[in-house]
């Protein structure tokens, strides 16, 4: 280990190899808490050639490879496992703009560029970067591409894959694939970037990235709104779009009780109503036109849902501060969770048409099995993509709830197999839902993705134990 750690020091320079222990900390546990684990070296290489020299010393030595970026992975993917065989390489120094080109619409950044990075960088040559989501000041252009990321604006403008033409990508066997092509048209044959988005950092080290770049929205219009159920936020949504079609960019949905632990524990928050309502959305449209009548537009809408008693109420921001303070409302969500406790955190995605049949057979599955666990939920309703979170009972302890938490888990991806959903709508597999994936993945699925793997890494040199179950036992 002396040895490699030597040779990663004459690679990225030796203040850039982290042994000592408290150095290494932050990068060995992850955000939510729930894993923590061992490396022999954090490594920080400042480039691609760097990256690829880091991969061809570690293949040589045997010595693993996670990939980390912002580490605000929600399923311990960017942590290594305890044994300490492994390094992590963050991609946090690799943080240059390399190229804006507005006519073009397109960006060209390094992996390690922090999203808020890249919005600003955007917002600066008149352009707009859309990939929204709460971690956005700290994750990374290479994670957000790794975990295929989703967040607020996906109704609109789809998940990373979407936002991205090319890549590069650092193989295994030291290698650099260089495909930064800023192309929106290109049928040469197999898409090799779109295999690397979402592999979780176990087939290559993304080191680069070309983006898309929008117009930028010139006016927005928010509304928090008060609603009886799911049912009705799903009315909602339809009457919305019909109304106003691609400008509906946001459709946020939150109930009460997810509400109500926001309000507990997030300082610096106003709910507009005066009680907590069953369920609420918040609704976002924009318009790259500096559309006076954007914010009429969602009025009328709401108006007519009011009307056909749709809705509850409605609030509509009067002006970019309490637009803010709407959004602030649904960004303290996952704090607030970890501030309440213990949960089984589920990311899923079924059918739109189908979520209100989802939460009321779930709910029941999970009342009958652990009676006083609590559901919050909330998630990008219009992608149908739902955070359904389950909190251990007040009345029930942490290791007592650890012990049914694999059941509940089971009731609910089980119930998201049956509506034919996903159980990792946008936060990927990582270690927390790998065992899963024998039993919702399709043995072809299994075998072709374990095909790739050998391909890229045969010696399983990146990122192991996460997004692929271990096929010996199978
Ligand atoms: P990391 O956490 O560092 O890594 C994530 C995965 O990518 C790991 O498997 C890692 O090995 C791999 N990886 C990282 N960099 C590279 C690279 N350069 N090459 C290859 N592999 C790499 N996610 C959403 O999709 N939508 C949301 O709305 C959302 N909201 C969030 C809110 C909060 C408060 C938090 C804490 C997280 C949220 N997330 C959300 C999850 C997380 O922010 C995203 O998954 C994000 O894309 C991870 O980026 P990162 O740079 O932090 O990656
Ligand atoms: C969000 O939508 C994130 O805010 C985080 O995806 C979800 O904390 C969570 O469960
Ligand atoms: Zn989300």
């Amino acid at each position: 280990m002396t040895t490699l750690v030597a040779r990663l020091a004459a690679i990225v320079g030796e203040k850039n190899v982290l042994v000592d222990e408290a150095a290494k900390a932050p990068f060995l546990q992850d955000w939510l808490g729930k894993y923590r684990g061992a490396a022999a070296a954090v490594v920080r290489p400042g480039g691609t050639d760097e990256v690829a020299s880091v991969l061809a010393a570690c293949r040589e030595a045997g010595i693993s490879v996670v990939p980390q970026g912002g580490n605000t992975s929600m399923s311990g993917g960017a942590t290594p496992d305890p044994a300490g065989r492994a390094i992590v390489l963050s991609l946090t120094r690799m943080n240059r703009i390399r190229d804006v080109d507005p006519v073009g619409n397109t960006m060209t950044v390094d992996a390690g560029v922090v999203l808020a990075a890249v919005q600003e960088a955007a917002k600066a040559a008149g352009r707009f970067f859309p990939l929204s989501l709460g971690a956005e000041g700290s994750c990374t252009i290479g994670g957000n591409l790794a975990t295929n990321a989703g967040g607020v604006a996906v109704l609109r403008y789809g998940t990373m894959r979407e936002l991205t033409l090319g890549l590069e990508v650092a193989f295994a066997d030291g290698r650099v694939w260089d495909g930064l092509k800023a192309l929106r048209k290109d049928n040469t044959g197999y898409s090799l970037r779109d295999l690397f988005v979402g592999s979780e950092g176990t087939l290559g080290i993304i080191t680069g990235a070309v983006l898309k770049l929008f117009p930028e929205p010139k006016a927005r219009a928010t509304a928090f709104v008060s609603l009886r159920d799911t049912s009705a936020a799903l009315s909602l949504l339809a009457r919305v779009r019909e109304r106003c079609g691609d400008r509906l960019t946001a459709f946020e949905f939150i109930t009460g009780d997810c509400l109500t632990l926001v309000l507990r524990h997030v300082g610096d928050v106003r709910l507009p109503f005066t009680q907590v309502p069953p369920a609420a959305v918040l609704v976002e449209l924009s318009d790259s036109d500096d559309d006076s009548a954007l914010g009429a537009r969602l009025e009328a809408s709401l108006v007519d849902a009011a009307e056909a008693e749709i809705i509850l109420d409605a609030a509509i921001a009067q002006g970019a501060t309490q637009a803010r303070s709407f959004w602030r409302l649904r960004e303290g969500i996952s704090e607030a969770l970890v501030r309440e406790g213990r949960a089984a955190k589920h990311d899923v995605s079924v059918p739109v048409a189908q979520m209100a049949d989802f939460i009321v057979a779930a709910d029941a599955a999970v009342a009958a099995a652990a009676p006083g666990v609590r559901p919050i939920m909330f998630g990008h309703l219009g992608d149908g993509n739902l955070h359904y979170n389950l909190l251990k009972a007040e009345n029930t302890n942490d290791a007592d709830f650890a012990a049914v938490a694999p059941v509940l888990t089971r009731i609910v991806h089980d119930e998201t197999a049956r509506c034919r959903g996903s159980i990792s709508a946008e936060h990927g597999i990582g270690q927390l839902r790998v065992a899963d994936m024998s039993r919702y993945k399709a043995p072809i699925e299994l075998e072709l993705m374990n095909a790739l793997k050998a391909v890229f890494d045969p010696t399983g040199l990146l990122n192991p134990g996460k997004l692929l179950p271990d096929m010996s036992n199978h």
